[in-house]
């Protein structure tokens, strides 16, 4: 599949194509991520879409030695308005999400909640759905997570980030600062 990426992505900047439009092939939103200290840290986001489902392909530095070792959340402000959906202005919140208001999350891994699709409620996330998607296996260094697009309120552009916790209480956040935005096709 790297490889697969990798010439994907080099017929891309060939072309010039530096927009992020995601559609029906892997686009990347985050590339080179800083690899941090601990081991299974992420490196590369990319997403696509097609038939109603959008997904995540995430990629990291090293291999994770089981799926319960690592949990990622893929925050999406839908609206691209930070003041609705946990915003860093949430009283006692355990994490912060940048600069976005994030309306959902994806969440995969370790976490009693994981493996489903999380919907912000005012204070608290909830109203769990299904994942449209997901492939995740031990001893890998990546992963596919999709919803489908009407579960999140079919938008037409997303600002994203994204968080790692590992087992050992290390984080990682994709991008360290700011967030990714992209139009979907
Ligand atoms: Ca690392
Ligand atoms: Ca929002
Ligand atoms: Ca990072």
């Amino acid at each position: 599949m790297k490889k697969i990426i990798l010439i994907l992505f080099t017929l891309m900047m060939l072309s010039g194509c530096r927009e992020r439009t995601v559609g029906i092939g892997w686009v990347p939103l985050v590339l080179n991520d800083e690899n941090d200290r601990w081991e299974s840290d992420i490196k590369d986001v990319y997403a696509r879409f097609g038939d109603g489902v959008l997904e995540f392909l995430i990629i990291t530095h090293e291999e994770w030695q089981t799926a319960d070792d690592v949990e990622f959340g893929v925050f999406l402000d839908t609206d691209r308005d930070s003041t609705t959906g946990l915003n860093s202005s949430q009283p006692n919140w355990s994490y912060t999400v940048n600069d976005i208001g994030a309306d959902y999350a994806i969440s995969v891994g370790f976490e009693s909640a994981s493996d489903s699709l999380l919907t912000w409620l005012d204070d608290r996330w909830g109203n769990s759905q299904g994942l449209e998607s997901l492939v995740m296996e031990d001893a890998s260094d990546s992963l596919i997570c999709g919803v489908l697009i009407e579960d999140i309120g079919s938008p037409s552009a997303i600002d994203l980030i994204i968080i790692e916790a590992s087992k050992d209480g290390e984080f990682d956040y994709a991008p360290d600062n700011g967030h990714v935005t992209f139009e979907i096709e």
